[in-house]
């Protein structure tokens, strides 16, 4: 494992949290099975190169967010052309801090190291990029369309790093905004509506003739977007012209959805491959779910971000415990 480490890197920092991916994948099998599987996943049988476009949110959800998001930089650094990793909204200081990035960081590594840790993680997360177009006709981002994208130039034009994407409309609507909730008359307006996103407390939601709108205008097919769990793993929208994905089977271990990854074949063909959940039924998933509790003044992501507090020290102990 330590050759992924032993090569310089590219820009010729030796970024602080190195050291923490050498510790993972020393003490964590599931991680170094996850690296290794990796190496067989960027060509397939034909010898054509596969490239992964991964929609954001890679922290704050369960009690693994370091050797999450320290596979997908290993991932990324390895294999730069084949790995795109998109900022989710999570990717940034004030959300993080409040649903759990930060507290496993301090219970894993320390006070010190955790901070600094952390500190290194949304200076890079500042310079993730906001969206993908695959093929030239296919845009993907966390989030979902904004008022303020009328170009493919208008994404192209935002400078990075963004510290607070609060201070860019386009960039907030790119990580946080939602298509209107189904079975309400701003969805089936004719005219492109983009109204307040209630349940988020900031950005906005957008309606079917929206999707359709900035679909011509940018003059390509499909747009796919992540950041509502879906209890399909896919869902669509607008016929078909959006769809949201959502990879992670079994949400936070309380929801019995499945996940899904969309595939795009050099030919323009688009597939699902769903995963099921493998350990049965826990609870009905009716609908999409929009967390309400992003924002990190909420209650609930207090109550959220406690209990993440308890698990993490549990798998914490229990892992000093097998050294
Ligand atoms: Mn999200």
């Amino acid at each position: 494992m330590r050759y992924f480490f032993s090569k310089p890197m590219r820009n010729g920092n030796s970024f602080i949290w190195l050291k923490w991916f050498e510790k993972f994948s020393a003490t964590n099998r599931l991680w170094k099975r996850c690296l290794l599987r990796a190496q067989s996943l960027v060509t397939s049988m034909d010898n054509t190169l596969i490239f992964f476009v991964f929609l954001g949110d890679y922290v704050d959800r369960g009690s693994h967010s370091i050797e999450c998001i320290a596979l997908m930089f290993a991932l990324k650094i390895h294999y730069p052309k084949n790995y795109i990793l998109l900022r989710g909204n999570h990717e940034t200081r004030a959300i993080n801090f409040a649903y759990g990035f930060k507290e496993e960081l301090t219970i894993k590594l320390g006070e010190a190291d955790g901070a600094e840790v952390w500190e290194k993680f949304n200076e890079t997360f500042s310079y993730m990029p906001l969206a993908a177009l695959v093929g030239g006709k296919i845009l993907c981002m966390h989030g979902g369309l904004s008022p303020d994208l009328n170009s493919l130039d208008d994404i192209k034009k935002i400078v990075r790093p963004i510290v607070d994407v609060a201070t860019n409309r386009l960039a907030q609507d790119l990580l946080w905004s939602d298509p209107t909730p189904d079975q309400t008359l701003a969805t089936l307006h004719k005219d492109p509506l983009y109204n307040k996103n209630g349940v988020r407390g900031l950005s906005c939601t957008f309606n079917e003739a929206a999707v359709r709108e900035t679909c011509k205008k940018l003059k390509i097919l499909k747009i796919v977007r992540a950041h509502q769990m879906v209890p399909d793993g896919f869902k669509f929208f607008a016929d078909r012209q959006l769809i949201t994905i959502f990879s992670a089977p079994r949400y936070m271990n309380e929801t019995d959805n499945r996940g899904a990854v969309l595939t795009v074949r050099t030919d323009g063909k688009v597939g699902i491959i769903q995963m099921k959940n493998t350990k049965g039924m826990k609870q009905n998933v009716d609908d999409e779910i929009t967390r309400g509790d992003d924002l990190p003044t909420n209650q609930s992501a207090k109550k959220k971000s406690e209990s993440m507090l308890k698990t993490a020290q549990s798998s914490s102990s229990k892992s000093k415990t097998q050294e």
